[in-house]
């Protein structure tokens, strides 16, 4: 099996256009390379690549987008690295990955932060939202949009939870980014981080018993045939980042990089339309397959999560940033 670092590194080689056997295989000039972890059918995938066709349409080719679907370039950490540094040009991500490097995002990634998702797409289309895009090129990335997740849920190849207490001794599989295994701790689980692409084999294993998400990728990465138990604590609905390169951004014109950050923020309806059908769609799969769905006592979940949103308040700058969200609910 070829480990993850050997194609990551034969994968930088593709993309830098380096020599050997990659190098016949590398993009020209002109083209963006775009990484994502979910494969060619998921919204963030197909979004992008509308970004792609319409740029190549309105320069005759000259500009064009390269997708590496399905996590082919590593985790989503080590991409927004890569696009830091100019390794590849763009990384659709989620907030987890860059939760500390950029502080800014955590208000978005904090439990119960967003009533519903109408009030997440609110805040990300108003000020807020375009404040929090600016922060990323302080750190060679440009924020070109923010996309759709939904609402993240519980689903376990145990039993339905109910409360808090359901979770206890439970190994529930986290993203490796703080504010996810704060939260789950909170909630009294036992917090257990491992990559996004080895979640089905966990579950199938027993290695983990439980992991949250969203309906999409539960149906998407078909977790749903080896966790029967979907329990609705809807515990966060932290919005996708789509992030470019600013090394690789600084290299067009004024008029292409106009080019692109417009149709970045025009693929946001796009996302969204994709988005809501396939969430739609997803759920209806997963039901239909006979998982068990139940509704969760998300006060008692809220309950749980607050002394954890409490210690991201005391930063004050992230205190202001919430304030602010509430107001828009
Ligand atoms: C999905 C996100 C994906 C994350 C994944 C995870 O779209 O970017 O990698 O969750 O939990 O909803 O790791």
């Amino acid at each position: 099996m070829i480990s993850r670092r050997t194609l990551l590194s034969t994968g930088a080689v593709a993309i830098a256009g380096g020599a050997g056997v990659a190098a016949a295989n590398a993009p020209s000039a002109h083209t963006l390379t775009a990484v994502d972890v979910h494969p060619r059918d998921y919204p963030t995938v197909e979004a992008v690549r509308w970004i792609g066709d319409e740029i190549a349409r309105e320069t005759d080719g000259r500009i064009n987008f390269r997708l590496y679907p399905s996590g082919q370039l590593g985790n989503e950490t080590d991409t927004v690295n890569l696009a830091r540094f100019g390794v590849l040009d763009i990384a659709r991500v989620y907030l987890g990955a860059v939760n500390n490097m950029f502080p800014a995002t955590q208000p978005l990634a904090l439990p119960y932060i967003f009533h519903n998702e109408a009030h997440m797409r609110r805040v990300v289309d108003g000020d807020i939202g375009r404040e929090i895009l600016a922060t990323f090129e302080r750190r060679g990335l440009i924020g070109l949009a923010f996309y759709d997740s939904g609402m993240r849920s519980m689903y376990n190849a145990r039993h339905p939870i109910h409360t808090p207490e359901d979770m206890r001794g439970l190994k529930v599989r986290v993203p490796r980014a703080d504010i996810f295994m704060s939260m789950l701790d909170a909630m009294g689980a036992n917090a257990t981080p491992i990559p996004f692409g080895e979640v089905f084999t966990g579950l199938q294993t027993h290695l983990i018993d439980a992991a949250e998400n969203n309906w999409a990728t539960f149906q998407s990465t078909r977790q749903y045939e080896v966790a029967r138990y979907w329990s609705e604590t809807e515990h966060c609905c932290a919005p996708e980042a789509l992030l470019l390169s600013k090394q690789r951004f600084d290299t067009f014109s004024s008029r292409d990089k106009e080019l692109i950050l417009a149709k970045a923020q025009e693929s946001v309806a796009v996302m969204r339309g994709l988005w809501d059908t396939k969430q739609a769609n997803a759920r209806q799969t997963v039901l239909d397959a006979g998982v068990q769905a139940n509704q969760a006592d998300k006060e008692a979940f809220r309950r749980a999560v607050e002394p954890m949103r409490r210690r991201y308040l005391a930063d004050s700058a992230i205190a202001r940033v919430v304030r602010r969200i509430e107001a828009q609910a």
